[in-house]
């Protein structure tokens, strides 16, 4: 059983968006199309509090793209972005909705951010989507949307690890591209037995 799996595509990562990310809005018509030909379509949602530690705003002296270290880890630091039920955190307006059958919000607790649609940035705090899919069957994951390098790549790395066979649709994604994540992203997914297409 398969699943499409459409990463984070808001308002925000498009064009005009607080975080856009470069031709951002090219992965919907390619993804729309993909739609129909997979036993599920899961949608994941960027979906923070207003004040979320991800945010530059919430860090004196620092600015978007400047790193930090968490208590989990290091921290890319955004602009303020997906803040919960603004125009910015909602779907493009293109992507069809109708044909998801969930629809999974991360990055709703203020102290830890989620690139993930698995696991927090902790990487252990579970969003509860493994047990989704393992409980409808799903073995086979398809990933699209937006940022390539960021929530795509983490999501991919992670469903490799937990056992899914996964592909990234190039194509269907658009990454940002900060210090050379573009290039790290592709080359460990390779290794990570990930297929790019
Ligand atoms: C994302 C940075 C911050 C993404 C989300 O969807 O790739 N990137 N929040
Ligand atoms: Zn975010």
């Amino acid at each position: 059983m398969s699943a499409l799996i459409v990463i984070d595509v808001q308002n925000d990562f498009c064009s005009g968006g607080a975080l856009a990310v470069p031709d951002g809005d090219a992965v919907v018509a390619p993804i729309n199309e993909l739609m129909s030909g997979f036993d599920a379509v899961i949608l994941t949602q960027d979906w923070h509090p207003a004040g979320h530690s991800s945010f530059a705003s919430q860090h004196p002296g620092k600015e978007p793209l400047d790193s930090i270290e968490m208590p989990y880890g290091p921290q890319v630091l955004w602009p303020d972005h997906c803040i919960q039920g603004t125009r910015g955190a909602a779907f493009h307006p293109a992507l069809n909705l109708d044909p998801a059958d969930l629809i999974l919000r991360k990055g709703y607790r203020r102290d830890i951010d989620s690139y993930s649609a698995f696991f927090e940035n902790d990487h252990a705090t579970p969003t509860g989507l493994d047990g989704y899919l393992r409980s409808r069957g799903i073995d086979t994951v398809t990933l699209t949307g937006l940022a390539y390098d960021f929530c795509v790549f983490y999501s991919a790395i992670d469903a490799a690890r937990l056992g899914y066979d996964v592909t990234v649709l190039s194509a269907a994604t658009r990454g940002i591209d900060v210090g050379g994540s573009l290039a790290a992203a592709r080359s460990a997914m390779q290794e990570a037995g990930i297929e790019l297409i």
